[in-house]
């Protein structure tokens, strides 16, 4: 219990909140069993957008990149519980919407690489580099659901 559970960031992309996917988008996490700690919708600057993408900064596709990721509102979330990277990597589905099983967000809601409706960390070293990077401590809720010993033993 004093353990700290893990935690991954998750961002609702520009495309995922014009088409109107922010409310689906949560409630499968909600659902999952996954505690939401941290919510804001900001229009990311284009210095966080750099930072947030630096491990593509030599690719072709890198301005691209930045210039979508800032080009309207995103939800950026912190989801905790165990397991929390990976699984949400499960649920948001393969970086390529077409090669993602359906059942998964990017899956179901998408059809193009350049436009996969959400991000998710790829792994726990990343994820804290990333709510450092987009969220204060004081934005983070520290928060027990009260359903909690239904869903973990
Ligand atoms: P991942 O999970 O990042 O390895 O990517 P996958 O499994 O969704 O995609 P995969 O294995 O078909 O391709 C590996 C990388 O190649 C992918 O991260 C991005 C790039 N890529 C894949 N398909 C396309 C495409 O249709 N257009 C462009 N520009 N790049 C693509
Ligand atoms: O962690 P992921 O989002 O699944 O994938 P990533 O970290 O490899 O790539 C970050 C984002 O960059 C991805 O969500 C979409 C975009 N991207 C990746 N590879 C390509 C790409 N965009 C284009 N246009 N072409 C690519 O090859």
């Amino acid at each position: 219990k004093e353990i700290p559970l893990e935690r991954t960031f998750l961002a609702i992309k520009p495309d995922g909140v014009q088409r109107g996917l922010v409310g689906e988008i949560i409630r499968r996490f909600e659902t999952k069993g996954f505690t939401l700690v941290g919510l804001k919708l900001l229009i990311p600057s284009q210095e966080l957008a750099e930072k947030h993408y630096a491990v593509h900064k030599e690719r072709p596709f890198f301005k691209d990149l930045v210039s979508f990721i800032t080009s309207g509102p995103i939800v950026a979330m912190v989801w905790e519980g165990d397991g929390v990277v990976a699984s949400a990597r499960k649920m948001i589905g393969a970086t390529n919407p077409l090669n993602a099983e359906p059942g998964t967000i990017r899956g179901d809601f998408g059809i193009n690489i350049g436009r996969n409706i959400i991000h998710g960390s790829d792994a726990i070293e990343t994820a804290q580099n990333e709510i450092s990077l987009w969220f204060s401590d004081a934005e983070l809720a520290n928060w027990e659901p009260t359903i909690k010993p239904w869903l973990v033993e």
